[in-house]
């Protein structure tokens, strides 16, 4: 029998220094505990010990010269978290903020996320502490190759696919891609997010911000409301914003804030035109990291230094990094009346910002479940490229959809509480652990 607090207390002995890996693994094992301790199969193949264990932690230094000519060190990674149920898959986040640790959290994460996208993708997560902020494209290239010419080592269309995350989008994946290929002399899909000239999928860009509206729309659909003229909190500014600010207004939402390092804005109008969304990009392009200049070009509100949390709305969506949503900004937003918050960061919001939002009764779902359409689109992107097919915008987007629908279902099923409450981030943990933990004991040891 497992007791939570006493594996807690081993799993930090183990982990020292990693908080942010030691938070998910929390919130993962308090889902699932009961589940295990049931399970005389799960018991005997000591299944939380060994799944919290990474297959493997990979480390490496990269050298690259910036345009002064100076010499530059950064420490890349790969963390191979699992790959019971398929190959390891996950992105690459470039941010001063990258360590082991939260680079572990994110494998985890990502383990049970691709598992709920119902896809045969394990869980990875890599990156580097390069911080593309104020660098130069011919910078952000040559930290890509020589990123690049030590983890083609480690990867391979079959063994471990990474993709994008913060600070690695459709440029940096060109160049890391290019690397490869000069290197390997290989036309493979060994990296998802790839632009569509060389074998990139449709709505890949798109996904993550549409997968995450698709599942909100669902969980409104099931308490009988609609996203018809509700009034929206975003947080970000970058592909995923993006893509979350175009969906919910094509869904008859209305996006309100974006934000960025330095403040937020307040957009009256709504963040919903084609010029607006389009100048997104090219504040993400430009490499400066702030959202000042949206409120600049478009007359309205910016507000320095703060989150978008404090403005009254109807729902939130954190789309920038984890932790960003604490328990403070969880009793603004409830005091201001938020119906529903779905994170779409990956642990956007802290355990106790998440368990506000619950007692609360709050509609709340976990980024596993909510933002797992990015990487579910990455999984059909590897499908194209296996089979040397590239599939219409209509086909994917309906992909996505039916995905997005089925990780809704099984939150649904797992996770419905006596009072009639959803409590998605058990069900999604539930769900998503389950196929991993079968196919790990299944496979023995
Ligand atoms: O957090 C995520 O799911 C991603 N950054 C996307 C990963 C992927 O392989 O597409």
């Amino acid at each position: 029998m497992y007791e939570l607090d006493k594996f807690m207390a081993e799993l930090e002995r183990k982990n020292p220094a990693e908080p942010e890996f030691i938070q998910a693994a929390k919130e993962v094992i308090a889902s699932v505990i009961d589940v295990v301790n049931e399970n005389p199969v799960y018991l005997k193949n000591r299944i939380l010990d060994r799944i919290t264990e990474p297959d493997r932690v990979i480390s490496f230094k990269v050298e690259w010269e910036d345009d002064n000519g100076n010499v530059q060190v950064n420490r890349g990674y790969r963390v191979q978290f699992n790959n019971a149920i398929g190959p390891y898959k996950g992105g690459l986040r470039f941010h001063p903020s990258v360590t082991q640790g939260s680079l572990k959290f994110l494998g985890f994460e990502q383990t049970f996320k691709n598992s709920l996208t119902s896809l045969p993708m394990g869980g990875g997560k890599g990156g580097s502490d390069f911080a593309p902020k104020g660098k130069s494209d011919a910078e952000i290239m040559r930290f890509c190759r020589s990123f690049m010419t030590e983890l083609q080592k480690y990867i391979g269309p079959n063994t471990d696919v990474p993709a994008g995350d913060i600070g690695v989008g459709a440029r940096e994946i060109g160049f890391l891609y290019g690397q490869y290929k000069r290197i390997r002399d290989e036309n493979t899909g060994v990296l998802t997010g790839k632009g569509l000239t060389y074998g990139g999928s449709l709505v890949r860009p798109e996904a993550t911000g549409y997968g995450t509206m698709y599942f909100a729309k669902n969980m409104l659909e099931a308490a009988g409301d609609t996203m018809v003229g509700k009034r929206i909190a975003v947080s970000g500014f970058g592909n995923v914003a993006w893509g979350a600010c175009v969906k919910a207004t094509q869904l008859g939402a209305k996006v309100v804030t974006i934000s960025g390092p330095d403040g937020y804005i307040i957009d009256e109008d709504g963040v919903g035109t084609p010029e607006k969304w389009e100048f997104m990009l090219q504040l993400r392009s430009s490499n400066n990291d702030v959202v000042k200049p949206y409120a600049d070009k478009f007359g309205c509100t910016f507000v320095a230094g703060k989150k978008p949390w404090e403005v009254p709305v109807d729902m939130a969506f954190p789309c920038a990094i984890q932790n960003e949503l604490k328990e403070e900004d969880a009793k603004t937003l409830i005091a201001n009346g938020v119906k529903y918050v779905v994170e779409t960061s990956n642990m956007g919001c802290t355990l106790e910002a998440a368990e506000a939002f619950q007692k609360a009764k709050v509609g709340f779902a976990p980024g596993k479940a909510a933002n797992a359409g990015g990487v579910a689109v990455s999984g059909l992107e590897m499908s194209q490229n296996a089979e040397h097919l590239s599939w219409t915008a209509e086909e994917v987007d309906e992909k996505l959809k039916t995905i997005m629908k089925s990780i809704h279902d099984a939150c649904i099923k797992e996770g419905r509480e006596a009072d009639g409450y959803i409590n998605y981030i058990k069900g999604a943990n539930i769900a998503g652990f389950r196929k991993v933990a079968d196919a790990m004991c299944q496979m023995g040891y």
